[in-house]
């Protein structure tokens, strides 16, 4: 897998690290962190890694990685304005970015949503609202004229399962509703979304890799038992095929047939014709995996793998099933070429004596690299690679009190200090064949 052509990366998302805050429009993060008892540490977005002042620095450091590529998220919030237009303080500050980032030979990897939704747009009813699928289309298309050709790649979503699933239908997060019917409903505008961008991206920028990032948590039974393996078939179709079937299969998996009418998202003549635009890279996401057993109630119901390893956010470490899920999905869909544009592990770091010894986080990366290896040698086209993450930021509902970066931030000051794991990524690089 060293070889030249394999794109290493680093990750990060605009809410996650800008700060900012008073310099763009408020989302639906914004007004979710305000909810008092929705972040576990009381925390917001306002100050974050401080990126939108600290950014040079922030290139210095991701040069320093010797990375190829560097992955980040454009905030709907800070490029548009409310009626629409561009925001030219706001683009000014990517344009910079982007022209920094390729004046020093790192390919920018650029994902148009992660989940910080303008809040006037939430105000109208977001992702429920078909019509936010067609102002996501006009905001990719203002947006990528705006850029020209600074940008290598560009991913309309990232994890389409999380913004309706845990945004929708759960309210683990922003924008905090819990239906059923939301959430399907809202998967599926977030999907013509992508579709309709699709084309908006294939019109206006037709030499960027243009594709979507999904999230999989592979399905494992607890038991041989027919039941137990039914139930994780569902789960796997519920949380992990929903969002991908659809981009070549057109329809949703067979598990939508138990749905009562109530769930039944509204979907239009036409609509699965307009999701499944061809795409040039297909995103993965990787942390974990889940592990179910049947349930009479819910017919799925998840279980605790109480001895086996895990990382700080509570997630299994079990690198065999990224092995597995990436072949399967080549044995399933007619797959682009893949980038694995998230993986990682959230690990209680402690900086002692300047230093941050990451053991765990290291060899959580060598397992899964490894992982991914075995994958490639499967015969699964995968053409790169990207830590999750930069650096420690803002985890969503979990506020600042897990760490997933390999560069540590200390929130106080904003000095970054490269952990063990970041510099065993730099000799990776660096001793590439
Ligand atoms: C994710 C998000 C990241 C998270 C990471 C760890 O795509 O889920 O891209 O924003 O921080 O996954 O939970």
């Amino acid at each position: 897998m060293q070889s030249t052509a394999f794109t290493y990366g680093v990750a990060t998302a605009s809410f996650q690290i800008e700060g900012a805050a008073e310099s763009r429009l408020a989302c639906i993060w914004d007004t979710f962190c305000a909810t008092p008892g929705k972040v576990r540490d009381g925390s917001n977005g306002e100050q974050a890694c401080e990126h939108v002042k600290l950014w040079r620095e922030d290139i210095d450091l991701i040069e320093s990685l010797g990375v190829d590529a560097y992955r980040l998220s454009i905030s709907w919030p800070r490029v548009l304005h409310k009626d629409g237009s561009l925001n030219t303080q706001g683009v000014q500050f990517y344009i910079d970015l982007l022209d920094e980032l390729n004046r020093r030979g790192i390919k920018p990897f650029v994902t148009l949503y992660h989940w910080d939704l303008p809040q006037h747009i939430e105000d109208n009813g977001g992702w429920l609202n078909r019509e936010t699928a067609y102002l996501f289309a006009d905001y990719a298309d203002k947006i990528t004229q705006a850029f020209g050709d600074r940008v290598y790649s560009y991913a309309t979503f990232n994890e389409p399962f999380c913004s309706s699933y845990l945004g929708y239908e759960i309210g683990v997060h922003a924008p905090g509703l819990a239906k059923k019917s939301y959430g399907r409903q809202s998967a599926h505008h977030l999907l013509l979304a992508h579709g309709l961008a699709m084309k908006v991206l294939q019109k206006n920028s037709p030499n960027t890799e243009n594709g979507i990032v999904l999230n999989f948590t592979p399905c494992y039974s607890a038991t041989e038992s027919a039941e137990d393996v039914q139930a994780a078939s569902k789960a796997d179709q519920y949380f992990n095929q929903w969002y991908i079937k659809p981009l070549f299969d057109r329809c949703y998996p067979e598990i939508i047939n138990d749905f009562a009418p109530e769930d039944m998202p509204v979907i239009e003549a036409g609509d699965f014709d307009i999701i499944a635009q061809p795409i040039d890279f297909l995103g993965i996401n990787f942390y974990t995996r889940a592990v179910y057993k049947a349930d009479a109630v819910t017919g799925f119901s998840q279980i605790d793998m109480v001895d086996n390893p895990k990382t700080d956010i509570g997630w299994e470490i079990y690198p065999q099933s990224f092995t597995d899920l990436l072949v399967s999905l080549h044995a399933l869909y007619p797959l682009p070429p893949m980038y694995i544009t998230e993986n990682g592990a959230a690990m209680d770091d402690k900086l002692i004596d300047g230093k941050v010894d990451d053991q765990d986080r290291l060899a959580y990366y060598d397992a899964h690299l490894n992982a991914v290896n075995n994958a490639i040698e499967q015969g699964v086209n995968i053409v790169g690679y990207f830590a999750w993450s930069l650096m420690d930021n803002f985890e969503w509902a979990e506020g600042y009190l897990k760490r997933f970066g390999i560069v540590y931030v200390d929130y106080d000051t904003q000095k970054r200090t490269l952990k063990s794991s970041a510099y065993a990524y730099k000799d990776l690089l660096a001793n590439r064949k």
